[in-house]
């Protein structure tokens, strides 16, 4: 599909027309044989200097993330400048190849140079705005504290005490005001974030997109009008059963804090469902657990009484992942990974995986505690540091995920396989009931995690997208935002939010500038990945019940698909994978069908909706 974006280029006229001036005749064999040559030689050129470039924006980018401060911050906005320009040379130096007959490879890897979140504006001066606006974002949201009181800051709360209120506590005004604390303090990103959408339109319009929406959605190997139907598709087939969830989840709600605070019907407030975003409500599992008492599923005092800490868990994942067959991290992964939160700097918390150089440098910076959610959250950054190391030989180009979502769906295929019978295998919870109500139980927890996710996945972009192509605007910027929040995720503000608050840049990715469509595609494609390993595993279990762990047969068939990387469109890579081209959310129904049923009936009589 990119190729159209070649042919759409305005600048190659110069260039590829210069024949147009003499009088001679069409380009002749050899003609068109050299160009081959050339672009073969240039993409070989792009790959060699990638692993140096890599490393010196890598160098640059972890002692931001783990090191925030305004000298961090400045050699990371020049090191993306410098990447920017870069860019700008080769894109520019490409358009001399739009019409010649390249091999699959090497037209596959001009492609990729425009399968970028951000492509570079046209002037200098614009690429160094951009990125000096970037930088200061992404260090705006690491650094962000809220204080109620400037003369004592040792009553200043960051987002892990806030988020831990959100979780833990169950007085209402707690609840609310630790949730107004963490919002109120993106409000000073609205005009940086504004600019910041404006330049990276003008860099997605001078390679011909319509604007920088239309360039993330055109990754993913298919048009970005395919690719838009595409996600409307499978938010269509897992719509009913978060409706179904959101519908029980507000009854129990309503039962447990009243009237006033949760109403019966309509959208459930966002201080109530135990996460700073409403993106997993598995904090809230006590609150809402069908058959109470019933198999505890309490990985936390588990994880307590065997005294886990960052290193142990950290190992623990990775010895799920060399049961599968895969290497042992590498020992530079030990030595230069950040797994704690440094007492004396502020870092950027949210959790992430690096790959420094392409060649097995490979971290993860993280804020770890002892606790299931960060358990999970090990296993997910894992995955791409697992994916990092199996598509290491390709070349550079194409030293990525099959699409976006393949990367984010790895690590979180595998924390599927955590079921209750592995965590009481390794000792984090006492040997699983076998009963219906023990399968409830379970399935519970697990959909407050993954389905409570899917409509708050697909949003994020959906306002991205909108203030891309100009549908919202910046007057409108909350406003459309708590719309979006409420037709997909039936979730509303617990006050009143007017335009001078920015509550997009409270969630990680916006400042940070990430698409998000790739998470609600990882957790449709996690639970198609899960039913296929599990098949290659010979496993005759429901599949919320499979775990491939030890799995040889099921680890050489992740681990092929791994080593693919980007070096084919995502649908072959699907199909060797799993014999079929395309995403589909049937899996994830199957794995829920117990729970789904029994929502229905649990859900008889109520006017669900919002
Ligand atoms: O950002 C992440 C990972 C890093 S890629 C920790 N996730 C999304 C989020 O936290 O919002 C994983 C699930 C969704
Ligand atoms: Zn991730």
């Amino acid at each position: 599909m990119n190729r159209l974006r070649w042919t759409a280029l305005p600048a190659c006229i110069a260039l590829l027309c210069g024949c147009a001036h003499s009088n001679s005749a069409a380009p002749t064999e050899a003609d068109a044989q050299k160009l081959a040559d050339e672009a073969k030689a240039m993409v070989q050129r792009i790959n060699d200097e990638a692993y140096q470039r890599q490393r010196e924006s890598g160098a640059a980018g972890w002692v931001a993330a783990t090191y925030i401060n305004d000298d961090t911050q400045l050699l990371a906005a020049r090191a993306q400048q410098r990447d920017l320009a870069y860019q700008a040379e080769v894109l520019d130096e490409a358009r001399r190849y739009t019409d010649a007959r390249l091999d699959e490879s090497t037209q596959r890897s001009l492609d990729r140079l425009l399968n970028q979140t951000v492509l570079p504006p046209a002037s200098a001066a614009e690429q160094a705005e951009l990125t000096t606006i970037g930088a200061r974002l992404e260090a705006a949201y690491g650094s962000a504290r809220s204080c109620p009181d400037p003369e004592k800051p040792e009553r200043c709360r960051d987002l892990i005490e806030l988020s831990r209120v959100l979780a833990e506590s169950r007085d209402p005004a707690a609840l609310r005001q630790a949730w107004i604390d963490w919002h109120d303090t993106a409000a000073i990103m609205r005009d940086d974030y504004q600019r910041y959408a404006e330049l990276m339109n003008h860099g997605a319009r001078e390679y011909g997109y319509k604007d920088t929406g239309d360039l993330w959605r055109s990754g993913y190997d298919m048009s970005a009008e395919d690719f838009s139907l595409e996600t409307e598709r499978l938010w269509s087939q897992v719509q009913p059963l978060y409706t179904s969830l959101q519908c029980y989840v507000r009854t129990r709600l309503n039962q447990h804090y009243g009237d006033t605070e949760v109403p019966k019907t309509g959208p459930i407030p966002g201080h109530v469902l135990g996460n700073m975003w409403q993106q997993d409500w598995s904090a809230i599992y006590p609150l809402v657990e069908p058959y109470p008492g019933v198999a505890s599923l309490d990985v936390n005092s588990g994880l307590q009484k065997a005294k886990y800490d960052a290193v142990k868990l950290t190992r623990q994942a990775e010895g799920f992942y060399t049961s599968l067959g895969m290497p042992e991290l590498p020992q530079s992964f030990w030595q230069k990974s950040m797994l704690t939160k440094p007492a004396d700097r502020d870092v950027q918390c949210h959790a992430s995986a690096w790959d420094i150089d392409m060649k097995g440098d490979v971290r993860i910076k993280m804020c770890i505690e002892a606790d299931e959610e960060n358990l999970r959250t090990i296993y997910h950054e894992l995955g791409h540091v697992y994916y990092y190391l199996a598509y290491q030989n390709l070349p550079p180009l194409f030293q990525t995920g099959a699409h976006d979502g393949f990367h984010e769906a790895i690590g979180d295929t595998v924390v599927l396989s955590l079921t209750p019978g592995y965590l009481s295998r390794v000792g984090l919870i006492d040997a699983p009931k076998q009963s219906e109500e023990a399968v409830i139980n379970a399935q519970m927890k697990m959909a407050l995690e993954k389905i409570a996710f899917l409509p708050f996945g697909k949003l994020i972009d959906q306002w991205r997208w909108g203030v891309f192509d100009g549908s919202i605007k910046p007057e409108n910027y909350n406003r459309s935002w708590w719309e979006l929040k409420q037709r997909y995720q039936g979730v509303m503000p617990p006050v009143p939010r007017d335009e001078t608050r920015f509550d997009p840049g409270a969630k990680y990715h916006v400042p940070a500038n990430t698409p998000y469509t790739r998470y609600f595609l990882a957790h449709i494609l996690q639970f198609q990945m899960q039913r296929e390993l599990c098949q290659a595993a010979g496993n005759q279990s429901p599949l919320y019940d499979c775990s491939i762990f030890d799995n040889k047969e099921a680890g050489a068939r992740f681990w092929a698909m791994l080593q693919r990387g980007a070096s084919q469109p995502w649908q072959q890579t699907m199909k060797e994978f799993s014999g079929s081209e395309q995403m589909d959310a049937s899996a994830i129904i199957e794995y829920f069908q117990p729970l789904a049923a029994w929502l229905d009936q649990q859900n008889e009589g109520q006017r669900c909706g919002w």
